[in-house]
């Protein structure tokens, strides 16, 4: 039987999670530039949230691999005002960032969930915060940082070696005084892992359920689609080309109990979750 386990402060719909991407930054793989205008960023997440998003996650650093980071300064300057925006209009927002110091100033904003794609790694910090503060908080498998993630793509069982990480992050988060009804995990795909590794996690997903909390899929759009999609020539199908994809995974995430999928293309991961839940309520 599925089971879709709440997470405090948070909606809790019976069904996958769909969280809207709308990245503010200069530089995304699949997205870089387009909302980097505040009016045009606000547009989008009006939206997405218009396309049935439960989440709006809104985030000012770039991760695709290779990418520098942005200052502080510059990236509260980016999220800050949009998430303020998106939570007076009553959207449930998040704020995707590596940085204490921005995630609490995203909190006095109104973001009611910090997903931290280093799990406490890059600024451990932020666990102190999420611990006071009592915000839900998603663990991502992490590795290092963009500039040089990939070089650490390396490991003798991705599955084992992926949980046994994410629990040493998760004991970290408890240990800073997070409770259990605050976390989300997350295996973190395209991060420190080929493409190999992330078939390798999505077929042997079953596994991770062994971490217990519910769990965070960030597949859209993703480099290792594009590579399964690729033209003859083996030129990789184009980030804003891999939507239908996207949305057959999450198809096979939704009819697994999958607590939430990040997806940039919400409608259809809207429909998609709609056909799983009347194929097998
Ligand atoms: N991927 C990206 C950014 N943030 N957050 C979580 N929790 N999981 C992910 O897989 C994830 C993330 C990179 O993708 P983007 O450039 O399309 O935002």
């Amino acid at each position: 039987m599925r089971v879709f386990p709440g997470v405090r402060g948070l909606p809790q719909p019976g069904r996958t999670l769909v969280i809207g991407v709308v990245n503010v930054t200069p530089d995304s793989f699949s997205d870089g530039g387009e909302w980097f205008d505040p009016g045009a960023a606000l547009r989008h997440g009006y939206a997405l949230l218009g396309e049935g998003a439960d989440i709006i996650d809104v985030g000012g650093e770039s991760t695709r691999p290779g990418a520098e980071r942005p200052s502080i300064a510059e990236e509260r300057r980016r999220v800050l005002p949009l998430i303020q925006a998106l939570a007076a209009a009553g959207a449930v927002v998040s704020i995707d960032t590596m940085r204490a110091e921005v995630a609490a100033d995203a909190i006095q904003a109104g973001a009611r969930l910090v997903n931290d794609v280093s799990g406490g790694r890059s600024d451990p910090d932020i666990l102190r915060l999420v611990a006071e503060t009592g915000i839900a908080y998603v663990c991502m498998h992490w590795r290092g940082h963009a500039a040089d993630m990939q070089s650490r793509a390396s490991y003798a069982d991705v599955v084992d070696e992926v949980v046994a990480e994410l629990r040493q992050q998760l004991t970290r988060a408890e240990d800073a005084g997070v409770a259990p009804d605050q976390l989300v995990v997350d295996p973190g795909f395209g991060f420190a892992k080929t493409g190999e590794h992330n078939w390798e996690l999505l077929q042997r997903l079953d596994e991770l359920a062994g971490l217990t909390h519910p769990l965070l899929l960030g597949l859209s759009r993703k480099a290792f689609l594009g590579a399964l999609l690729a033209g003859s020539d083996g030129t990789p199908r184009p980030a804003k080309e891999r939507d239908d994809a996207t949305t057959a995974l999450t198809t096979w995430a939704a009819l697994r109990g999958v607590w939430g999928v990040r997806v940039h293309s919400v409608r259809a991961s809207r429909d998609a979750i709609a056909v799983a839940q009347r194929l097998a309520p």
